[in-house]
């Protein structure tokens, strides 16, 4: 059960080697110091933050107006992940985050898992928590799961956490923990509790904001952790989702802030903020920073209709463009070897699975293929990342579900003056992005830009592209905010990643996406929960 067998290097007081060569001695000197648990000797604690639709342009350290100022902080005194990319949604993001693999792998391709479909991540799949606890770690989960509940097989405490604090499914009042869903089958709208601590409802929390109680939990785990066990903590906020609800106090440093939304979801990230800097406080004060890796990520980019923002990126949550997969993201930690950068270097939401077992000295034996890489030496020392390759998306049922001002929810119809490049039907909504390049086809979502509210006179800036218009191509290094499409100029570039695209598209499993089941209806029991 304790932590894996460190390798037994001759040390300690007692252990003297008079015979121990002088060139041996120096290379133990000169290299230990290199090896990657050196000096902590014990593999390191591992802290996963995951905020829910945080945008690029809502952080101080991307030149937001709004302020994070702990979050700048940490971001400036470690690694800054500047071509990171998440999936444009909630479900998809967490699953690939967990799996270390496409959705085109797992069926959940097409949106999110809606509270009365009978789905979650697949139960052969085997998941990042249960890895690392095969390594040694204790592992704790608190907040969002939305990874499927419909059973109890399905439930976090059953998918290789120790402990479960949170939200099954998304989008919960802050306060009173309720979700509200329409039941098609029943013709109802159902209001229930959907908080739950391990496999049980959490009751007694009403009226406090959520947040405040999921950092209280990973305080309180923190604090209570023996710090020789390595720690694995999963804390996935519900910060900065809607709906915009926010305590008084907060949004008062925002008043210069004339949009509603956007002044109410200015003091939202500011709260998250002092909720990240709780935890890492939490963590120094148990004397567990020195050794801990921590990650801050999003989920996927900002909502624009809800006070999110991504400027001045194209598109946003929901999207295929940058707006909606180019994620705010950053490492810290005293174990990294460059601190104070930004790594340009492409790295996917996929990628953690495979870096942090290697990094717990565990194995991903048990896994399915991955399509995720270790990329911690890409963070750590600055080395190009073995990820040159990354698949968006494939969903050929996408639909666009949130108004877009001007276009938006036809299906894309084929512009039949292209020529036939290859077997990918062009109609379908994907992207694949290669070193540089990106290709987009079909309907990617709302493809306007989207100023940040009160800075500007205008709430978009609408695309030119005609609405029947399918493929694009960018050059995303020099041209990020996606106003250049290339896709005439380099052909051949086009051709090669739409090959990639039926290579995919060849190797997917189809969409699962069931019809909602009515016995979901939490009306029974007054809260959403397994029903199967
Ligand atoms: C659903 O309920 C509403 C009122 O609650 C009613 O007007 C409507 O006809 C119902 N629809 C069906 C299909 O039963
Ligand atoms: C952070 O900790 C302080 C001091 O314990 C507390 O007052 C505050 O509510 C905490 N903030 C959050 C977001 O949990
Ligand atoms: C953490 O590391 C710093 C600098 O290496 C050292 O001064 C401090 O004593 C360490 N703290 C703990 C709790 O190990
Ligand atoms: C992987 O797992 C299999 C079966 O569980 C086992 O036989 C094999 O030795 C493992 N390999 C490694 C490298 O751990
Ligand atoms: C191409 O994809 C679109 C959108 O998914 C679909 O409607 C159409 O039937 C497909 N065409 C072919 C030839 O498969
Ligand atoms: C798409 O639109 C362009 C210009 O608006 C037009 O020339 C072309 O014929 C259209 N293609 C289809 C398939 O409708
Ligand atoms: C928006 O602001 C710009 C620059 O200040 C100005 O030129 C433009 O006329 C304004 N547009 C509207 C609709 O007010
Ligand atoms: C779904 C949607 O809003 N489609 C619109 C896209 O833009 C064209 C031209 O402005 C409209 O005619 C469509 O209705």
């Amino acid at each position: 059960m304790g932590p894996r067998g460190a390798p037994t290097l001759p040390r300690g007081p007692g252990s003297r080697q008079p015979l121990l060569p002088a060139v041996l001695r120096l290379w133990r000197l000169l290299l230990l110091p290199l090896l990657p648990s050196a000096g902590a000797g014990r593999p390191p604690h591992l802290v996963f933050v995951l905020a829910d639709d945080l945008g690029w342009n809502d952080v101080g350290f991307h030149g937001s107006r709004i302020r994070t100022p702990r979050l700048d902080a940490l971001a400036a005194g470690g690694v800054l992940l500047h071509n990171y990319y998440t999936q444009p949604l909630c479900t998809p993001s967490r699953s690939q985050l967990l799996t270390g693999r496409y959705q085109i792998r797992t069926g959940l391709q097409h949106q999110i898992i809606w509270a009365c479909q009978p789905s979650c991540v697949p139960l052969d799949e085997k998941l990042l928590p249960q890895l690392l606890k095969e390594a040694g770690y204790t592992t704790h989960m608190v907040g969002k799961w939305h990874l499927g509940m419909y059973r109890k097989e399905c439930l976090p405490t059953r998918r290789g956490f120790d402990t479960y604090f949170g939200y099954l499914l998304g989008s919960e009042d802050y306060y009173s923990h309720e979700r509200c869903a329409f039941i098609n089958a029943l013709n109802v709208t159902r209001c229930a509790l959907d908080f739950r601590d391990g496999e049980e409802v959490a009751t007694g929390y009403e009226n406090i904001y959520s947040t405040n109680i999921f950092t209280q939990r990973a305080t309180d785990l923190i604090a209570n952790h023996p710090p020789e066990k390595p720690l694995f903590l999963y804390l996935a906020l519900q910060s900065v989702h809607d709906p915009l609800q926010v305590p008084e106090e907060y949004l008062k440093p925002y008043e210069f802030i004339q949009d509603k939304n956007r002044h109410h979801y200015a003091g939202m990230v500011s709260l998250m903020d002092e909720a990240v800097g709780n935890v890492t406080e939490a963590l120094r004060s148990r004397g567990l920073w020195n050794n801990t890796v921590f990650i801050f990520s999003t989920d996927n980019g900002g909502q624009t209709l809800a006070g999110g923002n991504n400027w001045p990126l194209r598109g946003r949550k929901w999207t295929l463009w940058e707006g909606g997969v180019r994620g705010v993201g950053f490492v810290a930690s005293p174990l990294l070897k460059q601190k104070g950068v930004k790594s340009r270097e492409l790295i996917h939401i996929s990628d953690w699975l495979p870096t942090l077992v290697k990094l717990a000295g565990g194995s991903t034996n048990g896994t399915k293929p991955l399509d995720g890489f270790d990329v911690w030496k890409t963070i750590s020392e600055g080395s190009p990342s073995p990820r040159t390759e990354l698949l968006h998306n494939i969903d050929p049922g996408f639909v666009d579900i949130s108004p877009c001002p001007g276009n938006g929810t036809a299906p894309a119809k084929g512009d039949s003056s292209l020529p036939e490049y290859s077997a990918f039907n062009m109609s379908v909504h994907a992207a694949i992005r290669y070193k540089n390049w990106k290709l987009l086809t079909g309907y990617p979502g709302c493809g306007h830009w989207f100023p940040p509210p009160s800075q500007y006179n205008v709430s978009e800036i609408p695309t030119s592209d005609p609405p029947n218009k399918t493929l694009w191509l960018f050059d995303i290094e020099k041209d990020p905010e996606e106003r250049h499409d290339l896709s005439r100029e380099y052909p051949h570039v086009v051709k090669h990643l739409l090959s990639r695209l039926q290579f995919y598209h060849k190797h997917s499993v189809p969409v699962y996406f069931p019809d909602q089941d009515p016995r979901c209806d939490p009306k029974g029991t007054g809260a959403w929960g397994p029903w199967m």
